[in-house]
């Protein structure tokens, strides 16, 4: 860092905050750039979400084939996914495959986080600050900092008094974790609960599952993936399907046609979507079409009709089958009643699952129901809910994350007249397309409040979002702009369209992280854009287009 130093007046073009996929695809553009660029990242390697999220059983729930970088073919081409979908271990190779591809480390600062970031108008930079008050100096900033990285922790009572071990999903230990013959208790039961379940419960001599809300999950249907291996590649197709041999080889042929579908497409993700109602169909052709997508697995399951998501009696049907399924799969009927949600499906995130009903029927796996016995306190030997004493060696906390800004607001950042970001947010996040908030120039969020991010495939929105900055800041050189920056009608302007939106869409039908309600005194605004991908993206061209229309440039 000695040339980061202020004596030496080293002011670099741009600093990326984070080496995940966003962090790790700006460096790639910003090297193309030739901008004088570095990444500080506070892990010890890239990875990003996948760095942390290392708990059993973790791995994507959008399809690996979709799931993954498309700016270079010759990666696409010759990265081979192994499984339908791809385990943490698996993604964290390919971010370290990448990295390594692209020469992006020497670029990379690891172990090190950003403690600030201020603005300095006379001088028209950012003044970084690490954990180790070293300065470093910059004129573009971009924040890759993730939705999902800052751990939610509740503040259970007496939790210090526990003597056993605690881990959280989101902070997985690197080390093996021995769970075997151990009395294992785990809180929560949204997506990272619901694949850590049915993994540790073959291990463990017991399993407490603290449940307060349940949430839906369609099984995944994980499959191997299947590859030709030099055999001909005539006759080959459009893609239709993982139960077809050919379907990696089928992608691979047509992969900027695949593409182009989760491009044109609300998620980002090539879904075979049903354009018909729910309800204009008959109950025999319904149940049946909902049948093949649970067979099928994954959330194209939400997709079994167009109108699950806006129209609550068309939600209701998809709601009742997946009702009607865990009361089949699960043995107890007691048990299978506490499991099932009584809030619109596709609310909270579907989850995506293997085995996740069925290991109820084990022995081995107690539901604990907080709603009606709460949890009080953890005492040296476990927890205490208002009926009983769980007596526990380990403790999963598998309770989220302070979502889209916990980890920006975590970073002291101070914009033009000493405004800092948590202040202008803390109604909620303006911040024109998710990209770019007003008094703060010059800083780029990645999959910011504002924008689909966590409602899509992150990498293809990652992608996008990369791809528009670097247009951005392309033409400012070009027309001798030193400085950009997010207009406050604008950026009010997307805020109230943002809220628009969501008022009649699922996701704002229960409580949920995207509203920011699993954290005590966050506001409660809808936090990403639900208007769709593919519309996001024309939205976005037509501002650059336009010259950069709602921004001001300087
Ligand atoms: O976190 P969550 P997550 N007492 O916030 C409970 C992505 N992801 O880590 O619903 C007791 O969904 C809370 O209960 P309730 C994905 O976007 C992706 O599971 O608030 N319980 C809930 O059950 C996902 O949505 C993938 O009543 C408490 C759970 O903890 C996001 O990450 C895999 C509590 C938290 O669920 C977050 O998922 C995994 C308390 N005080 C995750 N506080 C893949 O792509 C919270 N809870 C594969």
């Amino acid at each position: 860092f000695g040339l980061l130093m202020t004596n030496n007046k080293h002011i670099y073009d741009l600093v990326i905050i984070g080496a995940g996929f966003a962090g790790l695809y700006s460096l790639y553009k910003a090297k193309l750039a030739k901008l004088n660029v570095i990444t500080v990242e506070r892990a010890s390697n890239v990875g990003g979400t996948w760095y942390w999220n290392r708990y059993p059983g973790a791995r994507c729930d959008v399809e690996s084939m979709q799931y993954s970088y498309q700016f270079s073919n010759e990666l696409q081409e010759e990265w081979e996914w192994t499984e339908k979908y791809a385990t943490q271990p698996e993604i964290l190779r390919y971010a370290n495959h990448v990295a390594d591809r692209f020469k992006l480390r020497q670029n990379i600062k690891f172990n090190t986080e950003i403690k600030s970031a201020k603005f300095i108008s006379g001088k028209n930079h950012w003044e970084l600050i690490n954990h180790e008050n070293q300065l470093i100096e910059t004129k573009f900033c971009i924040m890759a900092t993730g939705c999902l990285s800052t751990l939610n922790k509740p503040k259970f009572k007496n939790l210090k008094d526990f003597k056993g071990e605690i881990y959280h999903t989101g902070n997985w230990p690197h080390h093996h974790v021995d769970l075997k013959d151990k009395k294992v208790g785990i809180i929560g039961t949204g997506s990272s609960a619901i694949q850590c379940i049915p993994e540790i419960a073959n291990e463990v001599e017991h399993l407490y599952v603290f449940q307060r809300t349940p949430h839906y999950t369609v099984p995944a249907k994980n499959a191997p993936l299947k590859y030709l291996r030099g055999k001909s590649k005539k006759n080959m197709r459009e893609p239709i399907g993982y139960d077809n041999d050919l379907f990696v080889e089928e992608v691979k042929y047509n992969y900027s046609s695949f593409r182009l579908k989760a491009q044109n497409s609300v998620a980002a993700m090539a879904l075979p979507i049903n354009q018909q109602s729910a309800l204009d169909v008959s109950d025999k052709r319904r149940k049946k079409i909902f049948e093949d997508r649970w067979n099928k697995g994954g959330v194209p399951f939400i997709a079994a009709f167009e109108d699950l998501n806006f129209d609550r009696k068309a939600n209701e049907t998809a709601a009742k089958f997946v009702r009607d399924k865990i009361k089949s799969l699960v043995k107890d009927s007691h048990v299978a009643k506490l499991l099932t949600p009584d809030y619109p499906i596709g609310c909270k995130r579907l989850a995506v699952d293997s085995n996740y009903y069925e290991v109820y029927n084990k022995s081995n796996i107690t539901l604990v129901d907080l709603k009606t016995n709460p949890l009080e306190e953890f005492y040296t030997k476990g927890i205490t809910t208002s009926k009983k004493h769980y007596e526990l060696d380990v403790v999963i906390l598998a309770t989220g994350f302070d979502a889209m800004t916990g980890t920006l607001f975590n970073i002291d950042i101070e914009g033009k007249n000493n405004i800092k970001l948590k202040d202008k947010w803390s109604e909620g996040p303006k911040n024109y397309l998710g990209l770019a908030s007003s008094g703060f120039p010059n800083l780029f969020t990645i999959s910011g409040p504002g924008s689909p991010s966590v409602l899509t495939n992150m990498i293809v929105s990652i992608e996008q979002h990369v791809n528009w900055i670097f247009d951005c800041i392309n033409y400012m050189k070009k027309n001798n702009k030193k400085l950009i920056e997010a207009s406050s009608d604008a950026e009010i302007e997307w805020y109230k369209h943002n809220q628009e939106v969501s008022i009649d869409h699922v996701r704002s039908s229960c409580s949920s992280w995207y509203i920011g309600a699993n954290i005590k005194g966050k506001a409660k605004n809808f936090m990403p854009y639900v208007g769709g991908y593919s519309k996001y993206v024309e939205k976005c061209n037509e501002v650059s287009q336009n010259g950069y229309e709602g921004f001001i440039l300087k």
